[in-house]
């Protein structure tokens, strides 16, 4: 008869009644909401303190510049609330056009085709807006050291002019009308005039692309993919790229969100041929449409206003504990069982690098517990948020959830963990490092819940009612001709459920938790 642990009431009158329930019911996914903490106040300023800190404090650039001489961070560098930073995330719009360009310095006039050559002087046009005799900043490289392409600048009138690094960002356009970025890691990056960005390693740090790599290869065919565009000079279809093998330097693989891309372009030998861009220019944010920065915006998606957060976390004296922390008060979770974690986080993906954490390291985002107070019991890890692999420049926990690990972008992600059974004044800890202005995890809305609360199972009863019987259920009520099923909601049944046995005869009812 029915194979189930709960009692079958079955009638004389061939009508068989039982309970019916998958084993995966039986416990509530409803939760006991023991401990929440959202950020939406400052916990550390509050009385009682619901956090303390290690290594909180806030940098803005004029006091990065200032204290610590560094003026590669071109954001605000932090451990702290979001309300005390004046931009958590990296700024999206981009300040003035951009164009990158997969390309080697080194070649010469007589290795470049014409047909190169003639689309970079129009794509050129396009990134000054048809400005002549503009004055062109070289930073990263020397101006004679720019190849075919600075002879060609200078053909076409133009200047070239060695980059002062003593200009502070937000005064570069002061030494011209455009920057040729060689080198020189986020230098531009926030700047208002056009840029020519010739220099993979620094593409991330550019908010061009992902972070890009050097690579020996011998260029084939060249393709114009934006036909029509002005900055093709009305070419179309294939043309030459440059004679011989020289080290490219590639745009990175994940690209800004409205890229145009003028040409691609592929490998002599490469089977199948990977198609990578040759020329990719980003509109400014005058442009129709406006573009926007690899991986900008702010982070979205937190819970109320307000999250905690971290942002080139090395780049000022790191703590004796080798990381910066955050330590909720002990919550007490005595007497309650099957305890999670859940916290949101989010974070940026231009340019972390792999870390074990455990102390110091690079690029990490971690959740630990100490699960009884000052009890014997030390901090273990819970939660770990890094790159997956060296060439990986986002952050996900595979090394805590390899089976569904989850990547981390701008918008907030909740992420829940077991806590280790036993816990009784429970500590939660977050810990982080990274290493760039750009490199941003952000946290929130941390909470501890318990999955005590069990809901009865499904319950079925039967009784005569004259010449009817009676169904007493709850949850669902499904019927069958056969004991085995397959088992069919009862349309419209409410409990109790009046069965005429005259029609209802010889069908099995039971009770299911849909
Ligand atoms: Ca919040
Ligand atoms: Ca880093
Ligand atoms: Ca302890």
């Amino acid at each position: 008869m029915c194979k189930t642990k709960y009692p079958m009431l079955r009638h004389a009158n061939v009508l068989a009644v039982c309970a019916l329930t998958s084993l995966g019911a039986l416990t509530s996914t409803a939760q006991e909401l023991i401990y929440k903490e959202d950020f939406e106040t400052d916990g550390e300023a509050a009385n009682p303190q619901r956090y303390t800190t290690v290594g909180r404090d806030v940098y803005e650039v004029d006091r990065i510049r200032s204290e610590l001489n560094n003026p590669d961070q071109l954001g605000p560098i932090y451990w702290a609330p979001n309300f005390q930073v004046s931009y958590t995330g990296v700024p999206a719009p981009t300040a003035a056009r951009r164009m990158v360009m997969a390309w080697d310095l080194a070649i010469t006039d007589a290795e470049a085709s014409p047909a190169l050559l003639d689309l970079f002087d129009s794509s050129i046009k396009w990134l000054l807006n048809n400005k002549a005799k503009a004055k062109i900043v070289v930073a990263g490289a020397g101006v004679d050291a720019l190849g075919v392409l600075g002879a060609r600048l200078t053909a076409a009138g133009h200047e070239l002019v060695a980059d002062d690094t003593t200009v502070v960002e937000e005064q570069i356009t002061t030494q011209g009308d455009m920057l040729f970025h060689a080198g020189g890691g986020s230098r531009g990056a926030k700047a208002g005039f056009p840029m020519l960005v010739i220099n993979s390693s620094d593409a991330d740090d550019v908010l061009t692309s992902s972070i890009g790599t050097a690579t020996a290869l011998e260029a084939g065919k060249g393709k114009i993919v934006a036909t029509g565009h002005p900055a093709t000079g009305g070419k179309t279809g294939e043309f030459d790229i440059a004679a011989g093998s020289f080290t490219y330097q590639l745009l990175g693989d994940q690209l800004p969100a409205n890229p145009v891309i003028v040409a691609s372009f592929t490998a002599v030998g490469e089977d199948p041929p990977i198609v990578r861009p040759l020329i990719m220019l980003m509109n400014s944010t005058n442009d129709t449409p406006a573009g926007t920065v690899f991986g900008g915006g702010p982070f979205t998606g937190q819970s109320g206003s307000r999250f905690f957060g971290g942002a080139g976390m090395n780049k000022w004296t790191v703590p004796e504990q080798g990381d910066r922390s955050l330590t909720l008060q002990p919550i007490n979770v005595r007497g309650k069982t099957n305890l999670k974690l859940t916290i949101a986080a989010a974070g940026t993906f231009l340019d972390f690098e792999v870390s074990s954490g455990t102390r110091g390291g690079a690029d990490y985002l971690e959740v630990l517990v100490d699960t009884d107070g000052t009890g014997p019991n030390d901090f273990e890890r819970l939660i770990f948020f890094t790159p997956p692999a060296s060439d990986k420049k986002y952050v996900d926990d595979a090394t805590t959830r390899p089976e569904k690990p989850t990547r981390l972008g701008l918008e907030f992600k909740d992420v829940t963990y077991d806590i280790p059974a036993g816990a009784t004044d429970l500590i939660v800890e977050v810990r982080s490092l990274s290493t760039w202005w750009n490199e941003i995890f952000a946290f929130d809305n941390i909470r501890i819940t318990s999955g005590t609360i069990v809901t009865p199972p499904p319950t079925v009863a039967i009784a005569r009612d004259g010449t009817a019987l009676k169904v007493t259920y709850t949850d669902v009520l499904v019927s069958s001709p056969n004991v085995n099923g397959p088992w069919t909601p009862v349309p419209g049944a409410t409990s109790p459920y009046t069965v005429n046995t005259a029609t209802g005869s010889g069908l099995y009812y039971r009770s299911s938790r849909p």
